[in-house]
């Protein structure tokens, strides 16, 4: 495998709205980022990931761009961001901006355009089709309902699997790809190392519309059907990487959910659309079609299981991006341990997993700290269009709203978006003014500034995970080093070697509460990390505590 600048290294997300208000308007900013870049290189992360910031309504939280060329006033300036560019090279940190180019806002120059003038150049923008027919097809929404919405003021309407406020772009217009890489490759210029890509997989829709076999009530069809016999994307990923990033060098993750296994080479090999993309495979176990409500939760048996089919299928081809959580899904200590098991020892132990399997691991802001989910008391506090969604969703399944709230508290995007916490003053630390959205009130025990001196704090222990990452006698085997499973059948036991050319660590991991025994492969070791303060072993035999993670290099 060729080696790439992006291999060893650990990125970071940050969801700026949340993430540092330094103007006291309860709004996250650029500035923030800026104040904050010392503590993120103190963690040890090489790559930042921004969620957007360009100029946006905000309907989907800047997923939604009216401006592709402009920062968004609330978040800063052009200024700002090339301070933050600059600032970042200066401690060796990467920066990658959110390419959202499967739409654009509804208040985009383009769209307004198309409005204007449905028949000129902007009208093929965008997918308007004549309203006289009824709805060209029944796809859902990802945010609910059909796809189709009026174009205002015409007999029109525009296609747009998300939001009403995102329209798809046209990319089968080769001027819309043009537009789109002109913009890529301006950002490129002022010295970004990359791209994380939004929802890309959407870009290829299966044309003529049609319908597919409805699967709700509600006589719509999931655009997953959609998506699994659009073919050819790979045309315009390998175009839009040839005229922009490979030019760079730059590093590109890819969020693409629906990618078949024969396609994983396509994606992610030597030649592959991306540098790398997230390994979804947790996230996605377990998740139903008809919403939320009906989704299985995952177990740790199935998490092991999930981890290890993804490490095997993708290892002789390339790399996953490793995730526990993002702005679109709950908090992973909240997601992957069980309900009433979720403390710093088991906090430590899923981070070893997810910093020790082989991969470029994403940590999400606040991850480092342990935050956990919001425990929301009224849908009332409830910003994020999807889960507003969901919770409709669960209430005409025939939910109670008890029971619906129960269910989108477990799911909510939002249990991810509170802010930040970096101190127990008010509002966390995260602002002087009222956080746009409420601040997890676990933060008087949960937050930066009680962790970051603390030498048993979660914090301190994700400090060593991403320095044994780096450190010269194992970074070549924690990068490289095959993921081989041990003891694959022994329950709740998530361990697994990682073979390197001169070295071979077994990462063992007790993913439940109550003490498991574990037989060696050798007697012979070094104990690299643990995260717990005792070591019980018998001969070749360790007894592990409940969520006891060890870190060993076999002698
Ligand atoms: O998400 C793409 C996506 O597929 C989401 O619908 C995801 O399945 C959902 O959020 C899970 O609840 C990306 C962004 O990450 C998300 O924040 C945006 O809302 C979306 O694209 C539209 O741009
Ligand atoms: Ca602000």
């Amino acid at each position: 495998m060729k080696k790439k600048w992006w291999h060893d290294k650990i990125a970071y997300q940050i969801y700026p709205k949340s993430f540092y208000d330094t103007n006291g308007d309860g709004i996250g900013d650029i500035q923030g980022i800026i104040q904050k870049l010392d503590y993120l290189s103190d963690l040890g992360i090489d790559i930042i990931w921004l969620s957007p910031v360009y100029l946006s309504p905000l309907a989907d939280q800047g997923y939604d761009i009216a401006d592709y060329y402009q920062i968004d006033p609330r978040f800063g300036t052009m200024e700002d961001m090339d301070e933050l560019i600059a600032e970042a090279k200066k401690r060796g940190i990467y920066i990658l901006m959110d390419l959202v180019v499967n739409h654009c806002s509804d208040e985009h120059e383009w769209f307004q355009k198309a409005i204007a003038d449905p028949e000129g150049k902007y009208g093929k923008f965008f997918y308007l089709e004549d309203a006289k027919n009824g709805l060209p097809c029944n796809w859902r929404s990802y945010f609910g309902g059909p796809c189709w919405e009026p174009l205002p003021g015409t007999d029109k309407l525009y296609l747009h699997v998300f939001h009403k406020k995102q329209p798809d772009l046209n990319w089968e217009n080769p001027e819309v790809r043009e537009e789109i890489y002109k913009n890529i490759n301006w950002w490129l210029d002022k010295g970004l190392g990359g791209f994380r890509i939004d929802a890309i997989i959407n870009i290829k829709k299966a044309l003529p519309f049609r319908d597919y076999p409805s699967d709700r009530s509600d006589g719509l069809s999931s655009i997953h059907n959609m998506l699994k016999e659009a073919d050819g994307i790979g045309d315009f990923l390998q175009e839009m990487k040839h005229r922009t990033f490979a030019k760079y060098d730059a590093f590109t993750v890819g969020e693409v959910f629906d990618a078949k296994p024969e396609e994983l080479e396509d994606f992610v090999g030597e030649e592959g659309h991306f540098s790398t993309m997230f390994d979804f495979t947790t996230v996605c176990f377990g998740t139903s079609e008809k919403g939320w409500y009906d989704c299985r939760q995952i177990t740790p048996e199935d998490y092991k299981e999930c981890c290890f089919s993804s490490q095997e299928a993708i290892q002789d081809i390339g790399f996953y991006a490793n995730v526990i959580e993002n702005h679109d899904e709950p908090r992973g200590v909240s997601h992957y341990l069980p309900e009433g098991e979720v403390n710093n020892t088991s906090k430590k132990m899923l981070a070893t997993i997810n910093i020790m399997l082989r991969g470029i691991p994403f940590l999400y802001q606040g991850q480092e700290l342990g935050m956990e989910n919001m425990p929301f008391k009224s849908i009332d506090e409830i910003d994020d269009i999807n889960t507003l969604d969901e919770y409709k969703t669960a209430l005409d399944a025939g939910l109670s709203e008890a029971e619906a709230l129960k269910v989108i508290s477990r799911y909510s995007r939002d249990n991810a978006r509170t802010p930040m916490q970096w101190s127990d003053a008010p509002a966390a630390g995260f602002t002087t003014g009222t956080p746009w959205l409420r601040v997890n009130p676990n933060y008087v025990s949960i937050n930066a500034a009680a962790q970051v001196h603390d030498e048993d704090s979660v914090f301190t222990y994700y400090k060593k995970l991403i320095a044994l990452r780096k450190h010269p006698e194992y970074k070549d085997t924690v990068v490289y080093g095959k993921t081989i499973p041990y003891l694959r059948e022994q329950k709740n036991l998530m361990a697994f070697y990682r073979k390197g050319k001169e070295k071979t660590l077994l990462i063992l991991t007790n993913y439940q509460k109550d003490p498991q025994s574990v037989k060696l492969p050798s007697e012979k070791y070094r104990v690299l990390l643990n995260n717990c303060s005792t070591l019980n072993q018998k001969g070749d035999f360790i007894t592990l505590e409940g969520y006891q993670a060890l870190v060993l290099e076999l002698l």
